[in-house]
């Protein structure tokens, strides 16, 4: 991009003409309009296509136009008019391709036509759908151990696509079933269970209508969920109060003018987001709930010896609970100034917090990336339980946890036994229905497979959508490792990197993407997802594809795994891609609970919820109560020398033009960034401390010692309101700074938010930090 960078704050809020004005200038570029308005009106919708953005729920009452900016977006970047045919591989080798960015990558367009690649030229070439799926079922049946493979999953594959993709896993023989969810909400699939016994949030869309109180924790609504904006603004102007814990003032938890009401666009009305917006330290959230438990644990202490009414919930948690005697013990061990530096806030903050959080009847906790992207991403989550359960916010109209999930079946793959624990998935249940011996050892998660591919014991990688060598860290020993792979096929709709850096035999399928018609020999097909609420929702394509082609995600799964595996009566390939009801009715056989009545229910506006024993105070724990889990990481931390004052933590996050390793531009409009994503947002004190200056370019360089060098640079040094000690700066293109082992303990998601760096001027090596 060779716009000119320029940094200036953005006085703006979300939504609001900035956000009009976005979607206007993405539908009429390359004559997106005509097509992508139409097609837009079905966004969301009972007849329509689920949003291939986020996962935020659907509500059963619509707004005319239910997408928002990046929802547009996503759309238009689906919808684009642009290809990518044998003509463009023919034009550009790999060995170039691989020099252009992320953006100029995915802008060329969608792809046409199985590709194949061919050493001697260095080209991707054209090859038949028949003699791929050949070639690959006969690689597959090739390779000693079955657990040489690994099958990933992105999160945007529906519910009918991921059930027979984890089919086929199972069926070759492995649980090796990574998905993005590693890297992202697999904090939340381990830490729920423990407390509360479910892996899923609790809190539906209706809770927004009845909470009393919202706690936000480290998701940033603007971006990545806009359209639950439209819920907190509801909230905020019933007087419902927002506490927010970020290290960065996001402007979407700030304020909201709705793009979609005609008088608030033309009074320039704003709604405030958030009533308290506490700049929380990258990783001191533990240390903050601690904090608020504690000024709580306090005052009903003194409200009981005064004879006031408690301000715990003490029938709740006699009666439901588990633990809770060990957790206050430990509450009251923490000291206030351990607890105000390990999370930047002071005590009266915190007790504000508290304040509002004792006052309300029902509370929402809601969370995302900047509490599951830590060393302590499980005990995070665990930490946000604790504070609801207090007042019994579990299991309670208007009131639960909230993870917002980030793919849009990110969750409903998980349902449908995308999962490396064969302990999650029915086993049995297959085993009987297909008559075969299932696998039962442990697969790999994502941080396990990029060990197993740079240790050369991985042979094959198949990925259903996504970016794999993108989006997980270590970069360049990924990279190195990827290209000795034998086998490398990607099923997806845009060219990526993790297609350049490709295996031995390797293979680009182009399919359909979930807008388009799905036209089988029974007709135009429909698919199904599971949003964050829980709730499963019907989808209908509704645009031309993209080329004549391209073949559907179940159609080509089902083809490699007939082209690999022996013919079975029992798994009616061909029958599931003629008419996906009949995967939905083999969905609802495997798991008869979550998906009674299936095919009916698909179209009930809002969506079906799953059923989710918390809800009802059912708790499917060991302990059979809820549980109060004490953090055993804010011990050690407070054990921990100061770190060295040259070393600051990085959290890397999404702009407002992106999704995931998708750049869709460089305008990060609600940062105040433009032209660039080569930005390192720091605290004025830092740099001054650093001798750093505004405008400089810098390197960065992990900090930790395993003799491994990890290094970005070019990266623009920009003051920002950030706590000291704390930067930012851009995912993907600081993937490379994170060491694979750098994940959280419990659950082995990268820690994309906490990673410890140095800071570099270019060219030089600056002196130690003047203290
Ligand atoms: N438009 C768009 N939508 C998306 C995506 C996208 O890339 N673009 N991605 C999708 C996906 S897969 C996902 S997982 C979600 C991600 O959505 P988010 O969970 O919002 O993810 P991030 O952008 O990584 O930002 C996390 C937020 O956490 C804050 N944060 C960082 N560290 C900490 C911390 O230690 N404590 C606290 N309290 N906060 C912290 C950051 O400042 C930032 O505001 O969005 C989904 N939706
Ligand atoms: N440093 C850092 N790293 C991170 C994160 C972070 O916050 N910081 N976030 C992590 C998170 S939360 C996630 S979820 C992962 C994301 O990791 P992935 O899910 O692997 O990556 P995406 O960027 O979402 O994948 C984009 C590609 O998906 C393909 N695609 C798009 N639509 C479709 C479709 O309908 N079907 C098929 N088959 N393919 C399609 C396109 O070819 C596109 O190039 O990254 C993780 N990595
Ligand atoms: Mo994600």
């Amino acid at each position: 991009m060779s716009e000119k960078p320029k940094i200036e704050p953005y006085t703006g809020p979300a939504g609001g003409w900035g956000s009009v004005r976005s979607v206007e200038g993405i539908l009429t570029r390359e004559g997106r309009l005509v097509t992508g308005n139409a097609i837009l009106l079905k966004q969301n919708k009972p007849d329509g296509y689920a949003c291939v953005s986020c996962a935020w729920a659907k509500p059963a009452d619509p707004h005319p136009f239910e997408y928002c900016e990046n929802g547009a977006k996503a759309t238009a970047w689906e919808l684009t008019t642009k290809r990518v045919t044998p003509e463009f591989f023919a034009e550009h080798r790999i060995a170039e391709l691989r020099t252009w960015s992320d953006h100029d990558l995915e802008e060329a367009g969608r792809l046409t036509h199985p590709m194949r690649w061919d050493k001697a030229s260095d080209r991707y070439l054209p090859v038949s759908w028949e003699e791929a799926f050949r070639e690959i079922g006969r690689e597959l049946q090739g390779f000693e151990d079955p657990d040489q493979v690994i099958f990933y999953c992105s999160g945007r594959a529906s519910l009918e696509t991921s059930y027979m993709w984890a089919l086929f896993a199972r069926l070759y023989g492995t649980n090796n079933l990574p998905d993005s969810s590693n890297m992202c909400h697999e904090s939340t699939s381990v830490a729920l269970p423990e407390s509360i016994g479910v892996s899923v949030g609790t809190v539906l869309l209706d809770d927004f209508k009845k909470t009393d109180c919202i706690f936000f924790f480290g998701q940033n609504v603007g971006t990545n969920s806009p359209r639950m904006l439209h819920p907190l603004q509801e909230a905020s102007k019933r007087g419902v109060p927002i506490v927010t814990f970020n290290p960065l003032r996001e402007r979407g938890l700030e304020r909201f003018t709705n793009p979609q009401a005609p008088t608030e666009m033309l009074t320039g009305s704003e709604t405030r987001i958030s009533s308290q917006y506490h700049q929380v330290k990258a990783g001191g959230d533990i240390a903050a709930i601690m904090g608020m438990c504690k000024a709580l644990v306090e005052s009903d202490d003194k409200a009981c010896s005064e004879g006031r009414p408690p301000i715990l919930d003490h029938a709740f948690i006699a009666e439901h609970t588990h633990g809770f005697e060990d957790f206050v013990e430990a509450v009251r061990s923490y000291r206030w100034p351990d607890l105000e530096s390990q999370s930047g806030l002071p005590r009266a903050a915190l007790e504000a917090a508290a304040a509002e959080y004792a006052r309300a009847k029902a509370v929402i906790g809601i969370y995302g990336m900047g509490l599951t992207q830590h060393r302590t991403g499980v005990e995070n989550v665990q930490m946000v339980v604790n504070l609801l359960l207090l007042r019994g916010n579990i299991g309670k109209e208007g009131a639960g946890i909230c993870p917002v999930r980030g793919h849009s079946n990110v969750q409903g793959q998980r349902t449908v036994g995308i999962s490396e624990k064969p302990e999650l998935v029915p086993l049995d249940k297959l085993k009987e229905k297909y008559n075969f011996e299932p696998p039962r050892k442990t697969g790999m998660n994502t941080v396990e497979a990029c060990e197993g591919i740079i240790k050369g014991e991985v042979k094959a990688f198949l990925g259903l959508g996504g970016n794999f060598v993108r989006a997980v860290p270590e970069t360049a020993a990924m990279e190195h490792a990827w290209s000795r792979l034998r086998l490398t096929v990607q099923i997806s709709t845009k060219l990526n990197r993790s297609h350049l850096i490709h295996g031995e035999v390797a293979y680009i399928l182009p399919c359909l993407g979930r807008i388009e018609i799905d036209e089988q020999d029974t007709g135009p097909q429909a698919v199904s997802i599971e949003d964050s609420t829980t709730c499963i929702h019907g989808s209908k394509g509704h645009a031309r594809p993209a080329s004549p082609d391209l073949l559907s995600e179940p159609r080509i799964v089902a083809e490699m795994a007939k082209a690999a595996l022996p013919p079975k009566k029992e798994v009616p390939w061909d029958e599931w891609v003629a008419d996906y009801a009949r995967v939905r009715d083999a969905i609802e056989e495997t798991y008869p609970d979550d998906f009674r009545d299936f095919n009916e229910r698909m179209w009930q506006p809002g969506g079906f919820p799953r059923p989710v024993a918390a809800r009802d105070r059912q708790w499917k724990t060991k302990t059979g109560k809820a549980n109060f889990i004490v953090p055993r990481s804010l011990e050690e931390a407070l054990g921990l020398a100061e770190e060295s004052r040259d070393i600051l933590k990085l959290m890397t996050v999404r702009s407002n033009d992106q999704f995931n390793t998708t750049v869709y531009g460089y305008h990060d409009r609600f940062r105040g960034i433009k032209g660039t994503r080569r930005v390192i947002l720091m605290n004025r004190n830092d740099m001054a401390r650093l001798g750093l200056e505004e405008g400089e370019m810098v390197t960065l360089r992990t900090a930790v010692d395993d003799g491994v060098s990890r290094e970005v640079s070019d990266m623009r040094v920009t003051p920002y309101d950030v706590p000291e000690g704390c930067c930012a700066s851009y995912y993907p293109e600081c993937n490379p700074l994170i060491p694979l082992w750098h994940h959280a303990e419990r659950s082995k998601v990268p820690a994309a938010k906490s990673i410890p760096i140095r800071i570099e001027r270019m060219g030089a090596r600056i002196p130690e930090a003047a203290e």
